[in-house]
Order: C-alpha cells, then sequence, then structure tokens
C-alpha cells in the first residue's frame, strides 16, 4: 500500500471503507474551463460544441434513455455479445485479472464482465472516470459483490491510464466499450490506443466495442430515433450553456440534424439554427450569431469495418486475440493483448 502511495505522488488517496477507495489528482490539471472552450469553439466559421459536454445530470439521463429506444442498437447489441462471452472469454483468462474500465460505464455491462471474473478468490474492479458518479455506482456494486473491492481513480482517460502503469503487478484486463472510441478523430483515436498500449504490461487484455459500418437507414434512425430523445439529447447541451454559461439559447430556434457520412464512416450530429438569430453567452463573453439554416456540430460517431479494427489495432502493437460479433454484424467487441 505504502508502495502505491509513494509511486503515485500525484493522487490523493481516500479510503471509504476496506473495500472501497478513490484516488484523485491532487491539483487539477491546466485545463481550459467550459466557458473558455465554448468560446474559441464557437467563436469562429465552422462551430463546434464537444461531445462532452453532453453529460450533466439531465444529459447523462437521456443517453441512458437513449439506449433504450427500439432505434439505438448499439447498447443492447453489445450486451448481447458480452453474454456470449461468459462462456468464450474465461479461455483467454489465464491468471487473476483486475477489471480497468475506462468511463464508469453502464451498471450492467460492468456487471457481466464480473460475473465471468467470479471464479476469482478476489475481484478487483478499477473504474477510471472524470466524473464523481463513479461513487453511486461503486456502493450499488458492493452491496451486490462480497469478494469485490473497488479502486476508483477520478481522472481522465490519460491520467488513468498513466496511473495504471506504475501500480502493481497484477493483471489488467481494461475494458473500453459502447463504441465510445467512435467521437475520436482517427488521429486522436490512434493516440488514445498508442497510450492503453503503453499503460499495459505483457499479458495484459484490453477488450474494445466498436460500432461497425452498416445500411445508413439503420444508423441515422439510431441517431434520429422516433421518440425523439435523441434530438433532446442533443438540445439539451444548450440549456446546459444556458445554465451554466449565463446564456439565452432558445431551443425553440434549432433543430435536431443527424445525418451518415458514407465518405468518413461517421455519424454527424448537428444543432441547427432554423433562422437567423443571435445569442449572448455572457460567461463566454460572446455574442452569438447565426445565419438561418448554419449547423452547430457536436458530435461525430465513427463506424469501422472489422478489417479497419484488426488494422487499428495491429497499427497500435497490440495483438489480436478474437473479435465477437452479433449474429447481424451490427457491433464488434475486439480482444487484444500486448506481448
Ligand atoms: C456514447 C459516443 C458511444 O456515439 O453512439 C448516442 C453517443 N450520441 N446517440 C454514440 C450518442 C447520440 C454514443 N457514444
Amino acid at each position: 500500500m505504502t508502495d502505491i502511495i509513494q509511486k503515485n505522488l500525484d493522487y490523493k488517496k481516500y479510503v471509504v471503507d476496506s473495500n472501497l477507495q478513490y484516488f484523485k489528482p491532487h491539483a487539477t490539471q491546466i485545463e481550459k474551463t467550459f466557458a473558455e472552450e465554448i468560446s474559441s469553439s464557437l467563436n469562429r466559421n465552422s462551430k463546434f460544441i464537444s461531445p462532452k459536454f453532453f453529460y450533466d445530470k439531465n444529459g447523462s439521463e437521456l443517453f441512458e434513455k437513449i439506449c433504450s429506444t427500439s432505434e439505438y442498437y448499439p447498447t443492447r447489441t453489445e450486451i448481447s455479445i458480452l453474454k456470449q462471452l461468459k462462456n468464450e472469454l474465461p479461455p483467454f483468462l489465464d491468471d487473476d485479472f483486475r477489471l480497468v474500465e475506462l468511463g464508469s460505464g453502464s451498471s450492467v455491462k460492468t456487471r457481466l464482465l464480473l460475473d465471468i471474473l467470479t471464479s476469482q478468490k478476489n475481484i478487483e474492479y478499477l473504474p477510471i472516470d472524470i466524473s464523481e458518479i463513479l461513487a453511486e455506482s461503486s456502493e450499488q456494486l458492493l452491496r451486490d459483490y462480497d469478494n469485490l473491492t473497488i479502486t476508483g481513480i477520478i481522472d481522465t482517460y490519460e491520467g488513468g491510464l498513466e496511473f495504471l502503469k506504475t501500480y502493481d503487478k497484477k493483471k489488467n484486463l481494461i475494458i473500453f466499450l459502447g463504441s465510445s472510441y467512435g467521437n475520436f478523430s482517427p488521429i486522436d483515436g490512434y493516440k488514445f490506443l498508442e497510450k492503453v498500449y503503453s499503460a499495459m504490461k505483457p499479458g495484459d487484455l484490453f477488450l474494445i466495442g466498436l460500432d461497425l459500418v452498416k445500411e445508413k437507414e439503420i444508423l441515422e434512425s439510431a441517431y434520429d430515433d422516433s421518440q425523439k430523445v435523441t434530438a433532446k439529447f442533443n438540445l439539451n447541451v444548450l440549456s446546459r450553456i444556458n445554465d451554466e454559461l449565463d446564456a439565452d439559447f432558445d431551443l425553440n430556434n434549432f433543430l435536431h440534424h443527424a445525418i451518415y457520412n458514407e465518405k468518413d464512416q461517421r455519424i454527424e450530429m448537428y444543432l441547427k439554427s432554423i433562422h437567423d438569430q443571435s445569442v449572448i453567452i455572457s460567461k463566454s463573453n460572446l455574442e452569438l450569431k447565426l445565419k438561418k439554416d448554419e449547423l452547430i456540430h457536436t458530435e461525430y460517431s465513427h463506424k469501422y469495418r472489422l478489417s479497419e479494427i484488426h488494422d487499428l489495432l495491429d497499427d497500435a502493437g497490440f495483438e489480436l486475440k478474437h473479435t465477437w460479433l452479433d449474429e447481424k454484424k451490427h457491433f464488434s467487441l475486439s480482444l487484444v493483448t500486448k506481448i
């Protein structure tokens, strides 16, 4: 234990009880504030609001709702593949593994993986997530698994991966689910994979869930569901800016717009201004002028072909162990290792 503290001097350790502890960086990184980021990403010709800002409390709840719409297939499909892993992952687990999750995820998926590890005497779960909601979900898990220890890292993925590098000798099974990777541009995605790779010890495993290229109609309706939950989710970022940055966006003046760009293999989400308008964002010191039909870009969600996934992982240095798919080949889970 003292070992851990000495190696990770940048983190403060909070012990809740014998099964639950957190590490939090001492100094919060020199990150731009919400107000500054919005100011620079909206104060230009092609306007952008980063998808990382979707997830305030309301946005996170809306995302959960998206996952249960009939059109949004990724969550349900990934869960069906994870169920398949119950029998098919154990042959790859040649030792005791700690479960490391990038993002504290949906508890359903985490539980399916913890269930696979239950043959171990003690199960260890190490979620890495910037948001402190980590605490709530952890307590629920501890109620349901009695041989479970949770070590939460409250930090960015990058920070958490650095932390992991020097943590200990136990093998890690790192999971990154839900096609969250799809938000990265190809360049940033590649850099991210390199960080995962360098955080791994030989023999560690990495399981990544990626959404696959498919018919345009299926993709576009997954991002524009008939109950309009995705539209609300997209528009919610404007309410968040209103509340947190003292802005006066009128949500009735915007439309949710989602299209599949076949060439770049990605869903593109925008907020479309339905007429000429001007919006004040006080805390960003900005008067935003928008033309009729002008778009604010809010998200890319990349889709992949199997061969691309394999090349991507291979280029980052990983060795592929197995790829699982659902029957319709809508979604993939790839397991790789570092030699
Ligand atoms: C959480 C990034 C995986 O891209 O499918 C869902 C987010 N946006 N519907 C995705 C999202 C609109 C989701 N990820």
